[in-house]
């Protein structure tokens, strides 16, 4: 991949490339004649993200799907449970034979136990491009062919603080995304103190494209001015070198306490902004109680938190002085809600912040997720982008995402979702496009046990992820490189026209074209299509956004203008600083949509819930999962720097991070020594879920008690000794699959704990990129 391109290469250029656009950036992408892609990164994008440099071989690699295929077990005794999922061959069938077969089981399925059996939440972050959308096209393919889905709600992002903070602040966008911005912090904030910091790797991203990664020289502009960054994380790389940041490192999953008795010493050194507290909160006088010990016996104070961090009482009574002295912005990561309890520590920050009064005013406050995502400190861009409607759901039952291999074990099963006490469905068809469960999903061996319960699963990808290995269908999609679409994000002020790059990989076809197919076969096509082919789609999606623009009053080519020019720039929107600023200025003229309001420091609504793992203030609560004689270390397993998420594992940057072909776990020296592990040797990291193995790197950016292994590599379990072991390196194949608490029902990937040993036993070759067809 070519660095960063320059501004002399003109769009008809010969060499230039066509325009095209991904969740982790905007280039500019040529064919080369072997099968290669030469990816230009945008010239105006400060800062490229290296994950780009996995498109170059991505095309027609092996790893590809070339060809629909269905699983040998299926194919010869039909829809059913079946454990052999995950370890089957399979044979490749034409499409026409393939497309009969998938709408004569979705036809079956439904006329026999109706489309409330058929599960088409389908998470999963696919590719950008608004019309080619995997998600968009299956819930509109099945709520046209079967009349809905059981659907799931929320995300493995951020599941405990979407539900959580609506009862606190009424909406999720405001405290999230329409915020502090960083040409804010660039100019008025004089502390950050970033519970998870604020890791490049995670702001490359966003979801529908990003043309401009801003963040780092942001940071650097910032900590030029004299702000100070405080990063609050078990990694010191959870922040760029330009932030010139300070590290603190709390025990993981410990954030809420120090953040507590943060708050003991604003109150009790009398540094609260009281008035605030009265003016625009509720509820500071029952926290305040919960704080100074008066509701249960225990004062949170920094010598209470010192015991439980491990940071020392002087550091936290000095982070809360500092804090009260001048412009400060209080973050924390979606990593902290990825873990037990994950709702306390995203309402214990935004307590923080309201005691010290600065919600709402410029570069400071509270601002949830800051630097988590690439579509967080900008300001939205308030035009409607294209979108492709997905029709009526008729089916009303649904689950948290996280919650499905509980659905899948235990059906009928109630659980308790965010004050309702609900049902799992009974599931027998499950149909999956734009994900990976058996990348993203806690527990993998629970998940392939809840996959062997259902009769039969659909996966449509571009490769062979363990998702397509253990489905009983597979239908080979396109990646976006090979489609024409509109790149648009409601974050980004760039329209990106983008091109096919390459012609498709063997047989793959279009999901698009794929639900077409079942529709025509099911008697719907009309519906589904409304008569468009791909291109008339493009055409009709793209005029709602020009209309908005020529009713603005801005420039408004017509579609066939904005081919040709590759991208549009949209009008840039003003800071106004959101919802916020204006309830800081006049709390009656413009309240919250609380019950209050207000900000929530008790939440009446969550109280009543009587929730004991979320009660109705912050809290500091105790864990199920904490480190034993058996299990002593952390296992944080966050974003990878080298892709995002699973996608593209085969890719060249990818595969250039990795060592001996393992996915590679960063360990303190301390830690290495008193195992006999040194760098570059084959760990095993296993936890009562399972094990796998993965590559050390003895790193003293990692705190004492702390393994790092992030998500990604894809899924490759064999049996050693009769114990499932992921050779590649999934992390999921060891952490616990548990809900974040009854409220938000998340997922709890992030945190877990393990032991790590040097890995002596066999070691094979990773087969997770060759695809498993036998006929
Ligand atoms: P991706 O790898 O992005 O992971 O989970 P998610 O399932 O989103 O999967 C997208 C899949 O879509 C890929 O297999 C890709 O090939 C496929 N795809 C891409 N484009 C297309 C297309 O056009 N058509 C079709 N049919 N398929 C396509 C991510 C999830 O993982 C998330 S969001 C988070 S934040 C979680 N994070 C953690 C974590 O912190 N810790 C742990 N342990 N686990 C996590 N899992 C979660």
């Amino acid at each position: 991949m070519t660095k960063k391109g320059t501004a002399s290469m003109a769009r008809d250029e010969k060499d230039a490339g066509l325009p095209h656009s991904s969740h982790w950036g905007r280039f500019d992408g040529r064919l080369l004649d072997d099968g290669r892609l030469d990816v230009r990164a945008h010239p105006d994008d400060p800062d490229p993200s290296p994950i780009l440099g996995n498109f170059t071989d991505a095309l027609r690699h092996r790893a590809r799907i070339a060809r629909p295929a269905v699983r040998r077990g299926w194919l010869e005794d039909g829809p059913g449970p079946d454990d052999r999922r995950g370890r089957d061959a399979y044979v490749e069938v034409p499409w026409d034979e393939v497309l009969d077969r998938v709408a004569g089981e979705l036809e079956r399925v439904r006329d026999a136990h109706g489309p409330q059996s058929v599960f088409g939440g389908s998470y999963g972050w696919a590719s950008a491009g608004r019309f080619h959308h995997a998600q968009s096209q299956l819930h509109r393919f099945l709520n046209t062919a079967l009349g809905g889905y059981v659907r799931s709600v929320g995300s493995y992002s951020a599941g405990a603080s979407t539900f959580l903070l609506p009862h606190l602040m009424g909406s999720y966008e405001a405290i999230s995304r329409h915020n502090v911005t960083w040409e804010q912090i660039a100019q008025h904030t004089d502390m950050i103190l970033a519970f998870g910091g604020m890791a490049v790797k995670n702001s490359n991203i966003a979801a529908g494209g990003i043309s401009k990664h801003i963040e780092r020289g942001m940071m650097a502009r910032a900590a030029s001015r004299g702000a100070r960054f405080v990063n609050v994380s078990p990694l010191r790389g959870d922040f760029p070198a330009e932030a010139r940041a300070e590290w603190i490192a709390p025990t993981p999953g410990t954030d809420t306490a120090m953040m507590l008795a943060m708050m003991h010493v604003l109150d009790a050194e009398d540094l609260a902004d009281r008035a605030f507290l009265e003016s625009h909160c509720v509820g500071a006088d029952r926290l305040l109680a919960y704080v100074r010990g008066e509701a249960d016996g225990t004062a949170k104070t920094p010598d209470w938190a010192a015991t439980i961090t491990g940071i020392d009482a002087a550091t936290i009574t000095g982070l809360a002085r500092d804090a009260a002295r001048g412009r400060t912005l209080v973050t924390v990561a979606h990593s902290l809600q990825r873990a037990e309890h994950g709702e306390q520590p995203v309402w214990a920050g935004l307590a923080l912040a309201a005691m010290l009064g600065q919600i709402g005013a410029p570069g400071g406050g509270y601002n949830y997720a800051l630097g988590s995502l690439g579509h967080t400190g900008r300001v939205p861009v308030g035009l409607p982008l294209p979108t492709l409607s997905q029709g009526r759901n008729g089916v009303s039952a649904f689950i948290p995402c996280a919650r499905i291999a509980d659905m899948l074990l235990d059906p009928g099963a109630s659980f308790d979702f965010n004050g309702a006490t609900m049902a799992y469905p009974d599931i027998r068809l499950v149909y999956w496009a734009g994900g990976n469960p058996f990348h993203h999903h806690q527990d993998l061996s629970r998940l392939a046990r809840a996959f062997a319960r259902v009769e039969t699963l659909i996966v449509q990808d571009f490769a062979w992820t363990a998702s397509a290995r253990h489905a009983d269908i597979v239908l080979p999609a396109t990646m976006s490189l090979e489609r024409e679409d509109i790149g648009a994000a409601s974050t980004d002020t760039r329209i990106v026209a983008m091109r096919a790059l390459s012609t498709p990989f063997a047989e793959a076809r279009d999901d698009y074209r794929i639900f077409r197919g079942l529709a025509e076969r099911m008697g719907c096509d009309a519906e589904f299509s409304e008569g468009r082919d791909t291109e008339g789609w493009l055409r009709h999606l793209y005029e709602t956004t020009r209309a908005a623009l020529e009713a603005g009053g801005h420039a408004a080519p017509d579609f066939d203008a904005f081919r040709a020019a590759g991208e549009i720039a949209l009008p840039n929107p003003v800071d106004d600083g959101g919802l916020l600023r204006a309830f800081r200025t006049d709390p009656v003229a413009h309240p919250l949509a609380t019950p209050s309001g207000r900000i929530e420091l008790f939440s009446e609504t969550i109280d009543g819930f009587g929730y004991p793992d979320c009660p109705g203030h912050p809290a500091w609560l105790e864990r199920e999962e904490v480190p034993s004689a058996e299990y002593p270390l952390w296992l944080v397993s966050n974003q990878p720097a080298s892709r995002l998420h699973s996608q593209l594992d085969y890719g060249a940057a990818s595969q250039a991070a990795k060592r001996q072909g393992r996915e590679v776990a960063s360990l303190n020296p301390a830690d290495a020594r008193n195992r006999n592990i040194s760098d570059g040797e084959l760990l095993r990291i296993r936890s009562p879920r399972g094990a796998c193995l993965a590559a050390a790197k003895v790193d003293d950016a990692v705190a004492a008690g702390v393994v790092n292994l992030p998500t990604g590599a894809w899924y490759d379990p064999i049996e050693i000794d009769g114990q499932r072991i992921c050779r590649h390196g999934n992390p999921n194949a060891v952490t616990r699959d548990a809900g974040t608490s009854r409220l938000g029902q998340g997922s709890t990937g992030q945190l877990c704990c393990v032991e790590v040993e040097r890995w002596d036993g066999p070691i094979d070759d990773i087969r997770a990129f060759d695809p498993p067809v036998t006929g």
